[in-house]
């Protein structure tokens, strides 16, 4: 039964109806406690359910039979595309798409991309709050072409420095890759005022939607970047599917990252011909019941709305922060409430993230424990580690109650 702020903006008994695994028992007899939406989300009824469908009534192969069951399966994966499409308002379908996840979409813009446009010398420009997803791809292509990396510092409040932003546009550089959101922080980035400045600075932007996507409102016209990544796992999709978004012409103009099946037109021996968009991008057999899963997490996601699942996260988060800064020898990193989304990192003064995160467990409380694959941005703040408890539309605040009292169970057993 939910209380208070969990029902401000939402129907929380109602939304954590449709997520079957919030309703199983630990070993206390009690509902889990998830507080780990950051690494992936649960997955409402709707998802699973059509996902099975697919496999009862419709499996078949996509875009390479003529029977009916091969034509039904291909119309429910491009309908999946559209969804998607329509979610983030690209200008067309073929702005979208499948990858594995925001890994892939992004080594794909690094591989295909980046190889044919960079040069020795050109200037990439990151930032130190980036997940190892949107820091790799960029080192190992450096290494590649002899590409120079600079980085947009993270002040103490863990926002980005804007004035070394600034400063680094004045160099040119020729891309600008940076998260909407931190995974560690929750820092919410000015995603659009960026855009619109490395623009005018000559570079192309490519955004790590991650953690984004799942929580706000993302349009791609008012954002206006010209690469968007983001995983179907994190949005109550499932796993092994994610989305590229690219402005259309500068898909049409890169070559294709993965070669084989169907991102083909014409094969010869010696030649080929690629696909059209979004195709071209797309080698052998895709993630079809994931695609097909993804478009009814994103139909899910509408019908509670962004702005509202925002709202939420927002009364969740600035509640935990309050009861957490109660606890003595806790210290969170990262913005105020305003400027965040539904994720808190801490450190318990004298106990390790990983026996804090050991311990919750036994009192059936699931967080994060660990660099979180951001290690520069640990090494910024001089931490090994952190414990993150991350939030999503099915949070109550009881449940941060709970944390709370873990952590002092865990404070007294270490004292
Ligand atoms: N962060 C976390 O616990 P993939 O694994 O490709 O779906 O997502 C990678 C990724 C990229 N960028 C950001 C900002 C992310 O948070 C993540 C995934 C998870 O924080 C797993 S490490």
């Amino acid at each position: 039964m939910a209380s208070a702020i969990s029902n401000t903006v939402l129907d929380i008994d109602r939304i954590r109806a449709e997520f079957p695994i919030l309703h199983r028992e630990t070993q206390l007899g009690a509902p889990i406690i998830y507080l780990d939406s950051a690494a992936t989300s649960q997955k409402p009824r709707q998802v699973i359910d059509i996902m099975s469908r697919y496999y009862e009534q419709q499996n078949a192969n996509i875009h390479r039979g003529i029977h009916r069951l091969a034509e039904e399966a291909t119309q429910s994966f491009e309908e999946a595309r559209n969804k998607i499409a329509h979610f983030i308002n690209a200008n067309s379908s073929k702005e979208v798409i499948f990858t594995r996840n925001t890994t892939e979409a992004i080594n794909l813009v690094a591989y295909s991309w980046g190889r044919a446009n960079l040069q020795a010398g050109d200037m990439l420009l990151l930032t130190e709050m980036e997940h190892h997803s949107n820091l790799v791809p960029w080192q190992m292509l450096a290494a590649e072409k002899d590409l120079h990396l600079e980085f947009i510092p993270v002040t103490d409040e863990g926002l980005l420095d804007w004035t070394a932003f600034e400063h680094f546009l004045l160099r040119e550089p020729r891309l600008v890759a940076f998260t909407h959101m931190s995974n560690v922080l929750g820092t919410i980035n000015p995603a659009a005022e960026m855009v619109s400045l490395a623009h005018q600075a000559g570079a192309l932007v490519l955004i790590d939607g991650a953690q984004s996507a799942p929580h706000l409102k993302v349009d791609m016209q008012t954002i206006g970047a010209d690469f968007y990544a983001f995983s179907a796992h994190k949005m109550c999709g499932p796993t092994g599917i994610g989305v590229l978004y690219g402005r259309e012409k500068l898909l049409a103009s890169m070559p294709p990252f993965l070669g084989g099946g169907d991102m083909i037109r014409r094969v010869h021996l010696r030649s080929f011909t690629p696909n059209e968009l979004p195709h071209k991008f797309e080698a052998g057999t895709p993630a079809i019941a994931e695609a097909i899963g993804l478009g009814a997490a994103v139909d899910f996601l509408e019908s509670v709305g962004l702005e509202k699942i925002h709202q939420h996260e927002q009364l969740i988060v600035s509640y935990a922060l309050e009861r957490l800064e109660e606890i003595p020898g806790v210290v969170v990193y990262g913005p105020r409430p305003e400027k965040k989304g539904g994720v808190v990192s801490f450190k318990l003064d004298g106990v390790h993230p990983h026996d804090v995160a050991q311990l919750l467990d036994t009192v059936g409380i699931a967080v994060r424990a660990g660099h979180h694959c951001a290690m520069p941005l640990h090494e910024r703040f001089h931490l090994p580690a952190t414990t993150r408890a991350s939030f999503y539309l099915y949070t109550m605040e009881q449940e941060i109650d709970r944390l709370v009292e873990g952590l002092y169970k865990v404070k007294e057993i270490f004292s």
